[in-house]
Parts: structure tokens; sequence; C-alpha cells
């Protein structure tokens, strides 16, 4: 491929120039007005063109014995990688030609709003979400400086972050744990069930055991269940958990464990299908583990939609690196927030979830790490952005 650039006073003169020195097949790739008239940039690609003229027709002929279908002509093959070189060029120049748009389009938001770009950074270390964030920025009334600004942005992210309040612990309900492996999810259980206790006594309380898949969670919960003095119940098969519900009217407060998997998993999709079956009474709470990445918590919230969670609890807090990507999925699926954990000690750490605190702590979780956000990724996500709005 041959790339040139040419500058004559008016368009008419310049694809001239580039028709008389590249011919015909050029290519124009940008133009510009400038100064000294307008500026030109055309490509051809010199090897397609060769091969075209010098094809021989005996090059494309196919023998007329060949039984099977035959292998494409040398000569065609040539042309196709050729056309596909040359696409990826183009593509190439292309890429490069966005990479210069967002650095203007960042060069120029840091000129004419400093104060937008470092919260831009800011927000980008704690690890909010690139649409969440220039949302936000987006928001900022004209004129506030970085204080302001940090406070407006705070204040944003915890009003879009939803949470339902201490609703079982003060109220009940029919409750069932969903979530991948590990998560910790029958921890929480035996957290809730215990604060339960602590505040109501044992009386309204019941325990299901339904997994019946990992080794040993069905003793460990008739070990919680011997040693809070309550029921433990467990159902023949997942699939007889409604028929074990409709059973258990009387407690204010149902606890249900189930196992953990892949959200991949087919047996997850059919546990789901159950669940959804014992709709309105139980609610499906999905548990979701702070410390996982985003990508893999957005996945896991788009598999469990089907049951339409009503809340979710976030576990091992104490782990995470970084929060902020956590609560940027969370507002993004508009799931709230029940209760939080950040430490295996029964019953100690867990805590009803509070807005501003957890984003308070996503805030000094990111400046206690150290986290700083790369200034090239900056300048690409933001002002790819910026340039997309212009
Ligand atoms: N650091 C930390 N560890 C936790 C927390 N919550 C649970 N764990 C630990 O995580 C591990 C798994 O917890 P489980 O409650 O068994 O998790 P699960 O989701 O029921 O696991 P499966 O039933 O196997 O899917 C245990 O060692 C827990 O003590 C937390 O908030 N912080
Ligand atoms: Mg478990």
């Amino acid at each position: 491929m041959k790339i040139v650039r040419h500058t004559a006073p008016d368009m008419r003169q310049a694809l001239r120039a580039i028709r008389e020195q590249l011919g015909e097949d050029a290519v124009i790739l940008s133009s510009r007005r400038g100064a000294k008239g307008v500026e030109v940039t055309a490509a051809v690609d010199f090897d397609a063109a060769r091969l075209d003229s010098t094809a021989k027709p005996a090059e494309l002929r196919v023998a007329p014995e060949t039984a099977f279908a035959p292998a494409p002509p040398p000569a065609a093959a040539a042309t196709d990688a050729s056309a596909e070189a040359m696409g990826n060029e183009l593509k190439t120049l292309r890429r490069m030609l966005e990479t210069q748009l967002a650095q203007l389009a960042w060069n120029e938001r840091t000129r004419r709003h400093p104060v937008h770009v470092e919260l831009l950074r800011e927000l980008s270390e704690i690890g909010v979400a690139q649409d969440l964030a220039d949302h936000l920025v987006g928001q900022l009334p004209p004129g506030v400086d970085l204080a302001q600004g940090r406070r407006f942005t705070v204040a944003g992210l915890s009003q879009y972050l939803q949470v339902t309040g201490d609703r079982w612990l003060d109220s009940g309900g029919c409750v069932a744990f969903i979530g991948a492996t590990g998560v910790g999810k029958t921890t929480m259980l035996a957290k809730l069930a215990v604060r339960w206790i602590l505040r109501h006594g044992p009386k309204d309380l019941a325990l299901v055991a339904s997994d019946t898949v990992r080794i040993g969670a069905q003793d460990q919960m008739h070990a919680l269940g011997q040693l809070l003095g309550v029921p433990v119940h467990v159902p023949e098969r997942f699939e007889a958990l409604p028929q074990l519900l409709a059973g258990l009217n009387r407690q204010r407060l149902v606890l249900i464990d189930t196992p953990g998997a892949s959200v991949r998993d087919a047996q997850f999709d059919a546990r789901l299908a159950v669940l959804g079956a014992c709709a309105p009474r139980l609610e499906p709470a999905l548990v979701l583990a702070a410390s996982t990445q985003a990508g893999a918590l957005e996945e896991t919230i788009a598999r469990c939609a089907v049951v339409k969670p009503a809340s979710c609890l976030l576990t091992k807090m104490d782990e995470a690196a970084s929060l902020g990507g956590a609560l940027s999925a969370l507002i993004h699926a508009r799931l709230p927030v029940s209760y939080v954990s950040d430490g295996q000690r029964v019953p100690e750490d867990l805590r009803p979830a509070r807005a501003l605190e957890l984003v308070t702590q996503a805030v000094r979780l990111a400046k206690t790490s150290g986290a700083a956000a790369d200034e090239d990724l900056l300048r690409r996500r933001f002002g790819k952005l910026a340039h997309a709005n212009t």
C-alpha cells in the first residue's frame, strides 16, 4: 500500500494531483482544510493492482476432470490475501486516527474542564465504570471546585446505589441464598439466623438445607440448627422445595441454603427455575463476593435476572482490592444491597447495607491501596467518549 498527502488550493486540484500520482484506484483516507488550502490523504494498494494485471487466464482455469470442489485458484487466493491485508492496514490506520482524535479530545477536556478530568481520574482509581463516571461528572453544576466536585460525585454514587435496610431481621421473610460456589451463602445464612435469634428468639425461625451437592453441607446445617435450637428441613430433592415451603407458612423467617455452582452450569439454571416456581412467597437473594471481578459479577447478575432477585448481599468486603467495580455493577443492574459481610466471624461480621457508607468505603480503599489510574488508558477511554459525543 502506498499513502500520499497532497495540499492544493481547492479539493478539485488536490484530487486531480492524487489521481495523476496514484491512478483511478486511489482511496481518500481523510481531508482537512488548512491555511494553505485543502490537505488530502489518499492510499492505493499497488500489490492488488499488480496481481490483477499480471494474472494469466491459464492460472484461473480449473481442470475439467476435477471431480471434487476445486481449491480457489492461486491468483484469486493471492488477491483475497492482498485485499485482507489492505483491510487490516485500513483498520490499523482507523485505530491510529481514533487514538489521535481521542488524545485531542482529552487534551481539550483537560484545558477546558480540569476539575472534571481530575474527578474522572479519581473515579477510575476507585474502580467506577467508565460510563457511570462520565455520567456523574456530566451532572456537575458549572464552576464547582475539586472539593465540591468530590462531594457531588460521592453523593451521586450513593444516591444511585439502592439499599433495602434491615428488612429481614426486622420483619422476616422467606429467603433463598443463591450464587456461585464459595461466595459465602451458608455463612451469611448462619449470621442472619444467629442475629434473628438474638433479637426475636428461636420460635419463628426455620432453616432449609437444600444443598445436597457439596459434601458436608447438610451436616453443617444440622449442626447449626442444633446449636441454635431451630428445626432444619431437608427437601427430598431440590425440585421438591415448593411443597416443602408450603408447609412452612407459620414461620416468620425461613432461610434456605442452596448449592453453589458456576452460573454457566445448566444445573444452576434448572435450580433457578425451581426457585422461580416458589414466587411470590420465596425471595431469591443473590450472594455476591465483593472481591470478585466486576465482569464476573455482571455475568452472575445477568444470569440470575430470570428469578428477579429483590436484593443482593455483598460478602468478602474485607478481601476486595477495589469496590467501585462491584458498586457500578449493582447500580447498572438497579439491584439493591441488603446486607454486607466483611469477615468470617458469625454473627459479628454482618451489617445492613448503607449506601453512603459503601461508597465512602470504596473511596477509602482506593486511597489506602494507592490505586493510580493509567494516564494512557484514561485518555483512550474518556477521550474516545468525548470525541464520540462531539
Ligand atoms: N474473608 C471473608 N471470608 C468469608 C466471608 N464470608 C464467608 N467467608 C468464608 O468463605 C468461605 C466459603 O463460605 P461458605 O459460606 O461456605 O460459602 P458458600 O457460598 O456457602 O459455598 P458453597 O456452598 O460451597 O457454594 C468460608 O471459609 C467462609 O468462612 C467474608 O465476608 N469475608
Ligand atoms: Mg454453602
